[in-house]
This record gives C-alpha cells, sequence and structure tokens, in this order.
C-alpha cells in the first residue's frame, strides 16, 4: 500500500484528507428554473424587464457549481392551448385576476418555438432538464411538481439520485415560479441558496419581488446579493 501510495507521491494523510474532504462536501444542484424564450423579448408575451443583465452571472454561476461536481438543472414552462392559466381562455385583459389567480398573457405553449430554451448561455452544460407539463385544467409554478420527459422523474428523484443537498436557484420569475420552487425545496428539506444577482420579478405590483425575496429568507432560504 505504502508503495503504491508513493508511487502517487501522496502519503496516508493526505488521502484520508482528500477522503474526508469529499465525504464533507454537499453536494449541489443548480436550478435554472423556465429559460425559455417566451419570457425574454419586449414583443413575446410574458417578456420579463432586464433579463439580459443577469445571464453572465449565471454562466459564472454554472461554470462555479460545475467546477465542484454539481448538476445543472434548467424547468420548461410548458402549457397546452386554452390552459386555465391563460387570460384569453376566458375572454379576459392580461393579467386579469380571476379566483385570486393572475390570468396570464398566453405563454410558453407546448411544441412551440417561444417554449423552447434561449441560447446564448453555456447550454452544453445543462445535465438534466425538467417539464413542467401543466394539465389543461392545472397550473403549477413550481418546478417540483413535473417531470422529465425522457424518464418520466420528478425534480425530487432526479436530485436524490446524485444526493444532491444543496440547490442554488436562479432565473425566472422571483415571485412565481422561483417562490414556489424555494417553498417546495425547503419542505423537502433541501438546503436552498437564492442568488438575487440572478433571478428577476414580473412584479405585476411594484415590490412583489420584494416582498417574495423576504418571504423566501423567512422560509429558511439563504439569500446571496
Ligand atoms: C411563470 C407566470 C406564469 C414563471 C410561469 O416562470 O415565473 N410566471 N408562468
Ligand atoms: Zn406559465
Amino acid at each position: 500500500m505504502e508503495k503504491y501510495l508513493f508511487f502517487l507521491k501522496i502519503n496516508k494523510c493526505k488521502l484520508y484528507i482528500l477522503f474526508f474532504h469529499f465525504k464533507i462536501m454537499k453536494k449541489e444542484a443548480l436550478i435554472i428554473v423556465d429559460y425559455q424564450n417566451d419570457f425574454a423579448h419586449p414583443e413575446w408575451s410574458l417578456y420579463v424587464q432586464w433579463w439580459e443583465t443577469i445571464l453572465p452571472f449565471i454562466n459564472n454561476l454554472i461554470q462555479e457549481v460545475k467546477s465542484r461536481s454539481g448538476i445543472i438543472i434548467t424547468s420548461q414552462d410548458w402549457h397546452p392551448e386554452n390552459h386555465i392559466s391563460f387570460a384569453s381562455t376566458f375572454w379576459l385583459d392580461d393579467f386579469t385576476p380571476k379566483d385570486w389567480e393572475i390570468k396570464w398573457p398566453k405563454h410558453c405553449v407546448e411544441n412551440t418555438w417561444w417554449a423552447e430554451f434561449l441560447d446564448g448561455f453555456h447550454s452544453h452544460w445543462i445535465d438534466r432538464k425538467v417539464l413542467k407539463w401543466n394539465k389543461q385544467d392545472i397550473d403549477s409554478y413550481s418546478s417540483f411538481g413535473w417531470i422529465e420527459k425522457a424518464t418520466w422523474s420528478t425534480l425530487d428523484t432526479i436530485l436524490k439520485s446524485y444526493n444532491t443537498q444543496v440547490l442554488h436557484i436562479v432565473w425566472l420569475a422571483t415571485e412565481y415560479c422561483d417562490y414556489t420552487t424555494v417553498e417546495d425545496a425547503i419542505k423537502l428539506w433541501y438546503e436552498v441558496i437564492v442568488h438575487t444577482r440572478g433571478i428577476k420579478a414580473v412584479n405585476v405590483n411594484p415590490h412583489d419581488g420584494i416582498i417574495a425575496i423576504s418571504k423566501m429568507n423567512q422560509m429558511g432560504a439563504k439569500i446571496l446579493p
């Protein structure tokens, strides 16, 4: 044994340190929530202003998480035509509330280009993709309720299969899909880190984003500047 260790220029002590380092390092995942065309252009339906400004930060975070052997997961909002969350389904104006829920402009309709992932970041780094496959009469903002199309796995199953403990949350939108994803993650006992430099709010009311950040903090998520 000593002979082999010598050959590797490593002594027993270093080997133990290395072993414990890997043992105590928590497995991380970066969840990029709804990285899709429909949220990204002023003329498209659910445009989230200034999203471009967070792109470099996310690209860096991808590299950072990867360098610590973490995994990168994206979720995709995915609605059928005439979905219950669309204002047009009820002949309402966009952003009108109905039954205490905001009705949205038509967005992320299944199998359309609008529902596809945006270009412009390191998409080849993505390990797994979760589809928020909404049925006609159900809407879910959280990335946890839905599945990976190829394997029918839920986000929780995917994370558990990698023994993930720490989740980094980025992208859109702060007070809807980010917020509910964080809420579910905390209920499922994950350690959650929200990167405020990597999220953006819709702000139907001007302070919705800020209020959501403070609520996520109260729930136990770590909020990074
Ligand atoms: C979202 C509104 C409707 C989001 C999705 O990704 O935050 N918001 N659908
Ligand atoms: Zn949606």
